[in-house]
């Protein structure tokens, strides 16, 4: 095996292994045949290792759900327009999640006279770029072997720094496949880290310490806040000494979970109560405040806010992260002390600022009330929901809260991750939910995201012994269901169960509410929206892709001991395995 590099392509090997990056998703395709040979022939398969996809969206979904668990961006490879348009989905779902991944792709030749014919004119563009450039961060296309270091280096830390956000990066084929007449020096990458995100005004800070102190009913609101794990350690000794209810509006934006479930100061479910008595609102990484501090008449969409009066104090870096295609930005409200900094890095500061402030406070009474009082109000939700959830076991087919808590049954003992879904927010509420074992949601809310990142998710996690578990809905599956190929071949251990209520839920209780709304008929809700006629058997789907798959399973009494057994093969054989449950709607 060639040990210098001789190829253009041999250099983005050799910068992809100097960079660190692990793994490259991709399907094949000609624009790129220099790279994949150098890959495998260069590169010898090994770090990056090569993981094969049958569908771009896989491979870029599997890359961003790579990128929540590991921290670091692994790379996902598409062939010219045709794989870019693959992938132009899960591209997006990666920028608004923040999630960076390098999405590596390949065009041309750009010098017409080394084009084979039709073939490379009809998949050759200028530039080609433009087709995702309004949801990446950055794209390029560089134009000689000598300025390719510095186009992935440039791509390489702006994917990572704050906002993180997918790069695109376009090589040129027959840039790929040029021999090289002189060594090409490598950069020492170590030069070339991202900066720290930035942190908070001081004064800021100290003003928003004392609006909370001094507040009568502070309440903290959080969206993607767990986008950073270590966050959640501080946000939770905030809210205690502010005795401060903590609203994660995680599942209802799909952002990043930050509040554990059992905290006595998480009021999540009991939002609306919350944000209506605050007085001063804190936002942390919070972008859709609407969804925090509004409500929404679902019929006629009217959204109003629960309460305008509250003085309200945001900390986030979204100023810093707009484009104008696609309004990812969601409505301007109206924000007292705007805070741009990375929320994570600001709130040991404002911690500190705030423990300060209460030294030799005169109002921790109240203060100690309030805490109980939420603690009273937070338990009797914890309460209602066992409660809700007992009266609803044993039914067939089960409810997504039942099989909530059949999965939570099984894996309870298990050092778990879950990797993809909420059922519906059961596991937030049923689960010892701690949000460092979850990574949120597709951020874009585009389907197909579920099981391609549940995939990335359990490779960063390969070899660690976790169990990974993706609750995976049926529709969304089946825009990628092919990614269970990628899960057999790889044998990445995940168990996919799925809530398989054979339709499109979302949008038959859209039509359902539009049909009362117009007083026409409601049993018409399901006509384009059921997939039960006939129903696809994900089991056998499975099956025939090589994994271990049961179901379906509509019999209450029969899914825990199905998920059992397939918790061993995930365990035991390092193999994936699928339940294919039925669920109620
Ligand atoms: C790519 C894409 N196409 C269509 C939609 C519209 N959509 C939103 S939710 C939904 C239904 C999802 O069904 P499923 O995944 O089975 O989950 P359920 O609502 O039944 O729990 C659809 C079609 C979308 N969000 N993304």
């Amino acid at each position: 095996m060639a040990t210098a590099p001789g190829y253009g392509s041999d250099l983005v090997v050799d910068l992809l292994r100097a960079a660190g990056v692990e793994y490259v998703a991709l399907n094949p395709g000609a624009t790129y045949r220099g790279l994949h040979d150098s890959l495998v022939n260069y590169g010898g398969n090994r770090a990056p290792e090569l993981i094969l996809t049958t569908h771009e969206e896989v491979a870029v979904g599997l890359a961003h759900g790579y990128a929540k668990a590991r921290g670091a961006p692994m790379a996902a490879i598409v062939h010219d327009i045709v794989g870019l348009q693959h992938a132009s989905m899960a591209i997006f779902n990666a920028f608004c999640d923040r999630a960076p991944v390098l999405v590596l792709g390949a065009t041309g030749p750009m010098d017409a006279t080394r084009r084979r014919p039709w073939i490379d004119w009809i998949h050759t563009a200028l530039v080609q770029g433009t087709q995702v450039r309004d949801y990446v961060k950055l794209d390029d296309q560089p134009a000689s072997v000598a300025a390719l270091p510095e186009s992935f280096l440039r791509a390489w830390r702006v994917a990572r720094t704050e906002p993180l956000g997918p790069v695109y990066l376009c090589l040129d084929a027959g840039l790929q496949e040029q021999a090289l007449e002189h060594a090409i020096a490598l950069p020492d990458v170590a030069r070339f880290r991202p900066p720290p995100p930035p942190h908070a005004d001081p004064q800021a800070l100290d003003e928003a310490a004392r609006r909370l102190v001094e507040a009568r009913a502070p309440v903290i609101v959080v969206e993607s806040l767990g986008r950073r794990p270590e966050a959640t350690a501080p946000l939770c000794r905030l809210a205690e000494l502010l005795a401060a209810p903590l609203i994660d509006l995680a599942g209802e934006s799909q952002g990043r979970p930050s509040v554990p479930g059992d905290h006595p100061l998480d009021m999540s479910d009991a939002r609306v109560e919350a944000v209506s008595e605050a007085d001063v609102v804190l936002a942390l990484d919070v972008t859709s405040f609407l969804s925090g501090l509004g409500e929404t008449d679902r019929s006629t969409r009217e959204v109003r806010y629960l309460n305008a009066a509250a003085h309200v104090i945001a900390i986030s870096l979204d100023d810093y992260a707009f484009r104008s295609w696609a309004h990812t930005f969601q409505s301007l409200a109206p924000v007292d002390l705007p805070i741009a900094a990375d929320a994570a890095r600001a709130l040991p500061a404002l911690v500190a600022a705030v423990e300060d402030r209460l030294k030799g406070d005169r109002r921790s009474a109240p203060r100690q009330a309030r805490a109980q009082r939420i603690a009273g109000r937070h338990a009797a939700l914890r309460v209602e929901s066992q409660t809700a959830v007992q009266a609803q076991r044993g039914l067939s087919p089960l409810t997504p809260a039942a099989l909530a808590a059949e999965v939570w049954d099984v894996i309870k003992d298990e050092d778990w991750i879950l990797a993809n879904g909420t059922a519906r927010g059961w596991a937030r509420r049923l689960w010892d939910w701690r949000p460092e074992r979850s990574y949120g949601g597709s951020g874009g809310a585009g389907l197909g995201y579920g099981l391609p990142a549940a995939l990335g998710v359990t490779l960063a996690h390969r070899g660690s012994g976790k169990v990974c578990v993706n609750l995976q809905s049926d529709g969304d599956l089946l825009y990628v269901v092919s990614g269970l190929y990628t899960a057999a071949h790889h044998r990445l251990p995940l168990l996919t169960v799925m809530f398989n209520n054979r339709t499109y839920g979302n949008d038959e209780a859209h039509q359902e509410t539009v049909a009362k709304t117009r007083g026409r008929p409601v049993e018409n809700k399901v006509v384009g929206i059921r997939i039960d006629d006939p129903a696809p058997d994900f089991a056998r789907i499975a099956q025939g892709f090589g994994v271990h798959a049961e179901g379906p399973i509509d019999a209450a009494a029969a899914v825990g001991p199905a998920l059992r057994r397939a918790l061993r093969v995930v365990k035991d054989e390092a193999r994936p395995a699928l339940v294919d449950i039925i669920t109620r709607f």
